[in-house]
């Protein structure tokens, strides 16, 4: 029988977020940057959306596990995050790997990130963990997920999407009966199997875990103490789980959106420069999949005091404008047009310059005449005056990182190889 809640699951977990990875597919983005810190729509990074669905879901207590390049995650939180109240048991911390327990390495893996500060997590006492990754774009209301999890008596809950088969290939793959307990699970699969009567479409593990925190430790500590184990959460802790125990799938859907809104389930993992570049894209479309504007579940971002963005004829009377665009505050678009693109905050484009498909990462700025389009900059990039990006394949080739389908990437590094 369903239990009925008094109060939200929420109130009682802790979420653990895995914002280690590099992300080395999208290439240069993230040569100084973790994943998880990597821009995205319009003003924030990756990482807000797991946060903002943290927060929106009820939950008051967030640890973060960081390595990979992580000065501009860490400093992103410490402005972003830091609206936490001890005094109201909420807490907000940032774990780097540290070396806590040995002192000859690193997290191994994504269980040893948990592991590793089992003290810390313990000191608040959670009874639910919601372990999630921090490099996705979506929104899900966790409380669901830890409802199902209570309901069904499971060991561990997965968040799972489906997915054409093979595409499942970068993801845990498992099979389920018809309450959806998980009977098979495999990690990254070269030839994964299809959902029996769909062969096509194969059932994808998100990498959200939701454990009774009890439990989480001692299979963590299982797991510490086998010497064969590569202390991670999709290749050792869940098919262990699934082989001994009882594992459930948990079903995505945008449950925190309202039904009238509902428009497809939306979840991107934007790891290669394509998928990037469409998904920012997608949200210059007139209604797009994933609703920025929602008031009921906003994501939460740093809010930095800045003046307005600001369209302005140049000098000789040319109009500055934006058409189907995003564009954040402290820009200044002057006497320049910019087109199906996203200007992150303070980037000032000069007279007679345009962009179109361009996605500009904070602080660039585009000199007189430049003409850019499938681009993007990162963060801090100044374009000479007069250069042309888009134009000539080769060309751009030979300069930029031009993606499969003619994106290209640019940094300030290579611009100044052009000089
Ligand atoms: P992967 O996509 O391979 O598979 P993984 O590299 O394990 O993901 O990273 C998961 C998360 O942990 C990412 O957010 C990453 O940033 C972070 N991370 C990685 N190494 C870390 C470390 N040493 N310290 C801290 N954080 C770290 C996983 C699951 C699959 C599932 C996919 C879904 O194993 O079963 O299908 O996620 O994307
Ligand atoms: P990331 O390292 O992830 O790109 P940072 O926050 O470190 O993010 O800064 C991004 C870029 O923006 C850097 O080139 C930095 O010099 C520049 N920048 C940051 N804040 C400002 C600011 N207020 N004015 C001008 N440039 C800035």
């Amino acid at each position: 029988m369903r239990e009925t809640y008094s109060q939200p699951l929420a109130r009682d977990a802790m979420a653990y977020v895995l914002a280690g990875g590099r992300g080395s597919r999208l290439k240069e983005l993230t040569d100084n940057r973790a994943k998880p810190a990597v821009y995205f729509g319009g003003k924030s990074r990756i990482i807000d959306f797991a946060l903002s669905n943290a927060i929106n879901s009820g939950i008051r207590r967030i640890g973060v596990a960081t390595q990979y390049k992580a000065h501009s995650l860490i400093r992103h939180m410490q402005r972003a995050w830091n609206f936490m109240r001890p005094e109201r048991n909420e807490s907000f911390d940032i774990l780097p790997a540290s070396q806590r327990v040995s002192e000859d390495h690193w997290y191994e893996g994504t269980a040893d990130a948990v592991f590793q500060n089992i003290d810390i997590i313990a000191s608040y006492a959670p009874k639910y963990m919601v372990i999630l990754a921090g490099d996705h774009i979506y929104k899900m209301d966790y409380e669901l997920m830890l409802r199902q999890h209570v309901d069904s008596g499971a060991d561990v809950t997965i968040g799972c999407l489906v997915v054409p088969r093979m595409e499942a290939t970068g993801f845990g793959v498992m099979a389920v009966d018809k309450h959806d307990t998980i009977t098979d699970f495999i990690e990254k699969p070269a030839d994964p199997p299809g959902i029996p009567g769909n062969e096509e479409m194969a059932l994808a593990s998100m990498g959200i875990y939701v454990f009774e925190t009890k439990f989480l430790f001692q299979m963590l500590q299982e797991d510490a103490d086998d010497p064969n184990s590569s202390r991670d959460f999709g290749n050792d802790i869940i098919p262990k789980i699934v082989k001994n125990g009882k594992a459930v799938a948990h079903r995505f859907t945008n449950s925190c959106i309202r039904a009238a809104e509902e428009i497809e389930e939306y979840w991107r993992d934007v790891g290669t420069i394509d998928a990037y570049f469409e998904a920012n894209l997608d949200l210059t479309d007139t209604v797009p999949k994933l609703n920025m504007y929602d008031r009921d579940w906003p994501i939460w971002t740093d809010q930095i005091i800045a003046a307005p963005a600001k369209f302005v004829h140049d000098e000789d009377g040319r109009r500055g404008m934006a058409i189907s665009s995003l564009i954040s505050q402290d820009c200044i678009v002057s006497g320049a047009i910019a087109r199906r693109s996203l200007l992150f905050t303070g980037v000032k484009m000069g007279s007679f310059s345009s962009c179109e498909e361009a996605v500009i990462l904070p602080y660039c700025n585009i000199g007189r005449g430049a003409r850019l389009s499938r681009v993007i900059l990162d963060s801090g990039v100044r374009i000479p005056e007069g250069l042309v990006v888009g134009e000539d394949p080769e060309l751009d080739a030979r300069r930029f990182r031009r993606s499969e389908s003619g994106v290209c990437l640019i940094t300030k590094r290579m611009i100044d190889r052009l000089a």
